[in-house]
């Protein structure tokens, strides 16, 4: 039997069993990872399995990348929460607007998954020379509005009405994003900037005070790296030539009787010269031929064989037409022969399979 020996009422203790305590080994590094970035490049941080979260009950599973000089405390995730899909959109009652007039913006975040989301916080950034007037009870400062979302039943939302109030003319650029979701989320990440295209960020635009050059866009001061630009062409083939057509034409919107002319321009990006390129043009009712210097003319087909294009340059033809009846004309050009092979489009087959070496462009007679 025991007797407390502290101040206060006395307590005794019966019928108290002992035994040996058995310990129980745990490394904490299972349970509590710290990760630090030392150098200037980002870098990817491989996660053991399992989900982890920060201090900030941010998710996180599989990789993340840490920023140049950052750190991070990941807690290993012991009690599992269900994956949701949360995605934000932006908009305003009204695109154009005065200076200083009030305009009423819609925050929406909606749960697109078939769980209950948990927690999700969003921010939303001001731009330079526009302010928040009503932010639906959210704290805003600084130009910087957060929310709370506490949870979002599968396929449902929760709307916040902010209003706000440009100050100057122009075009206002305005985004917002999730910036937590304690819920792990398939297609978007929180917090990764407004520019990357995810579905968690929303961009509303808005025209005030009439046309001006000036642009106001929301601060994204957390952008995470995005992937180099590439190129949709092929890479140059030292044993092809690519060639590329582009038809110009002089004037669009023409009176009966007005003169025009058409340049077909013929670019070659590489790897070889391209002999023997013969160009097929076809012109529309409506005009009539006036010069055509170098070209075959037969019916409403016309030919013509460019000089040796060297890799890395472009040749060009012209023609000039007088429009002879009211109307919308579409002209048409294509590559018809090249002495060589070209790795993304094929010489002679058609005007509209969408390969590089034709084009069409259209007039319009009043
Ligand atoms: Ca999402
Ligand atoms: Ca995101
Ligand atoms: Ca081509
Ligand atoms: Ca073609």
């Amino acid at each position: 039997m025991f007797q407390t020996d502290t101040e206060g009422p006395v307590i005794w203790l019966d019928n108290v069993r002992l035994q040996e305590g058995v310990a129980i080994q745990n490394n904490p590094d299972d349970f509590i990872k710290l990760y630090y970035n030392p150098t200037l490049r980002d870098s990817t941080v491989v996660l053991p399995t399992g989900a982890f979260r920060d201090v900030k009950n941010q998710a996180y599973a599989n990789s993340f990348v840490l920023r140049p000089f950052t750190s991070v405390v990941l807690l290993r995730d012991t009690v599992a929460v269900p994956a949701a899909d949360l995605s934000l959109s932006l908009d305003s009652d009204k695109r154009v607007v005065k200076v200083n007039e009030l305009v009423s913006m819609r925050l929406r975040v909606r749960n697109e998954g078939n769980t209950k989301a948990e927690l999700a916080r969003w921010t939303y950034r001001l731009p330079a020379n526009n302010q928040f007037v009503e932010g639906n009870g959210q704290a805003f400062q600084d130009n910087v509005l957060t929310g709370t979302v506490f949870q979002l039943n599968p396929q449902a939302d929760t709307t916040f009405s902010i209003t706000v109030r440009p100050t100057a003319p122009g075009l206002f650029r305005m985004t917002a994003q999730l910036t937590t979701a304690t819920s792990h989320d398939s297609d978007s990440k929180p917090n990764s900037g407004t520019g990357d295209g995810e579905d968690d960020a929303s961009t509303a635009e808005l025209v005030v005070g009439g046309v001006t050059s000036a642009v106001f866009e929301s601060p994204n001061p957390n952008q995470r790296l995005l992937p180099a630009v590439s190129s949709n062409q092929p890479a140059s083939d030292g044993t092809k030539a690519d060639l590329s057509l582009r038809l110009v034409v002089g004037k669009r919107a023409l009176s009966l009787g007005e003169l025009v002319s058409f340049t077909v321009n013929v670019a070659n990006v590489g790897g070889l010269a391209a002999d023997g390129v013969q160009i097929q043009n076809v012109l529309p009712e409506g005009v009539e031929l006036v010069s055509a210097t170098n070209w075959t003319v037969s019916g409403r087909t016309m030919t013509t064989t460019l000089p040796a294009i060297p890799a890395n340059t472009t040749a060009s033809a012209s023609f000039q037409v007088r429009v002879t009846t009211l109307g919308h004309w579409i002209n048409q050009a294509q590559i018809n022969t090249s002495s060589v092979g070209d790795p993304d489009s094929t010489p002679g087959n058609g005007f509209i399979n969408g390969e590089d070496d034709q084009a069409q462009v259209d007039i319009r007679v009043r």
